[in-house]
């Protein structure tokens, strides 16, 4: 696959899907959403894939947010659906995702950069990382998920001070709060990403893709929870994984997935 935005090598069963806009800061313009998930939707039917580690190109930047330039004179209609389009076709497509996505923040997750990393599964930062909501310095609010996956993420409260004062917090503060799982320096970052994805690629693609969907369900007020995570938990009895994994275990070998 060629794109105009994006750089993508598969190795080991993991996918590095990189934003390659780095003098704008690999801000997102449409067509990188749109390569974005055609690249996504490349990756879920390729047998070779496992996990997807997404970052972004240069040592200064995740994303920096929506590209303001392509929104700046949009009227309520256009910004309706710039914002339902994204959701439905990126942040949303990745946060049900049936493969595991690691974000590795490398700088400034802002705005849609961050509501971007949100959206992945397990967030890892280097220690340069700035994040933050700035859209109400825009006139605007987070509009790809970023008001409901930052609350949460790290509870309304700490949601609210963030969207409502725009401040940007660095990696530490993002750590403490629980919205980075990890943080390593910058050299570090990818190879930690893909270690964690490594460590995942080796176990069952089914039983990854059933716990991604009941955990998701909980945060869903039209889903329970708990009803969902009993038919994923009775769908793995019927797949070849369980068979291949209980027969591994009782007769003490590894599984091959
Ligand atoms: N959009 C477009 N271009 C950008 C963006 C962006 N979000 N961020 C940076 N750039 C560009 C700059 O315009 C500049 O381009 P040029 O060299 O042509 O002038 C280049 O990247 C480098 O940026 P700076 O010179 O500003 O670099 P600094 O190191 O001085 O500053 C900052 C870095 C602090 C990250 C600064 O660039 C900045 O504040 N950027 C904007 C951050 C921001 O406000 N992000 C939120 C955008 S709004 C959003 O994401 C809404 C999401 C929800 C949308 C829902 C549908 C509408």
């Amino acid at each position: 696959m060629e794109f105009n935005n994006l750089l993508l090598e598969i190795s080991d069963k993991i996918a590095l899907l990189t934003i390659n806009r780095p003098k704008q800061l690999n801000a997102l313009n449409k067509e990188t959403i749109a390569e974005l998930h055609q690249a996504l939707e490349g990756l879920k039917s390729n047998d070779e894939v496992r996990v997807i580690v997404l970052t972004g190109s240069g040592e200064k930047s995740f994303v920096a947010g929506a590209d303001i330039k392509e929104f700046a004179d949009f009227s309520v209609t256009e910004g309706t659906e710039l914002a339902a389009q994204g959701q439905s076709s990126l942040f949303d497509y990745i946060e049900n995702f049936s493969k595991p996505v690691i974000a590795a923040v490398n700088g400034f997750a802002l705005g849609g950069g961050l509501e971007l990393a949100m959206s992945a599964h397990i967030r890892i930062a280097s220690s340069n990382a700035k994040l933050g909501l700035p859209e109400v310095t825009l006139g605007l609010i987070p509009g790809y998920g970023g008001t409901q996956r930052l609350a949460q993420l790290v509870g309304k409260g700490r949601a609210l001070e963030m969207i409502l004062s725009a401040q940007m917090i660095g990696a530490d503060r993002a750590y403490e709060m629980g919205l980075v799982n990890h943080i390593v320096e910058q050299t570090e970052l990818l190879d930690t990403a893909k270690k964690l994805a490594f460590k995942i690629a080796f176990n069952s693609s089914s039983a990854i893709h059933s716990a991604i969907k009941s955990v998701n369900a909980g945060y869903h007020t039209d889903m329970n929870g708990y009803k969902v995570e009993i038919e994923e938990f009775g769908k793995c009895f019927g797949t070849e994984d369980f068979t291949e994994g209980t027969t591994a275990f009782l007769n003490k070998r590894k599984p091959q997935f």
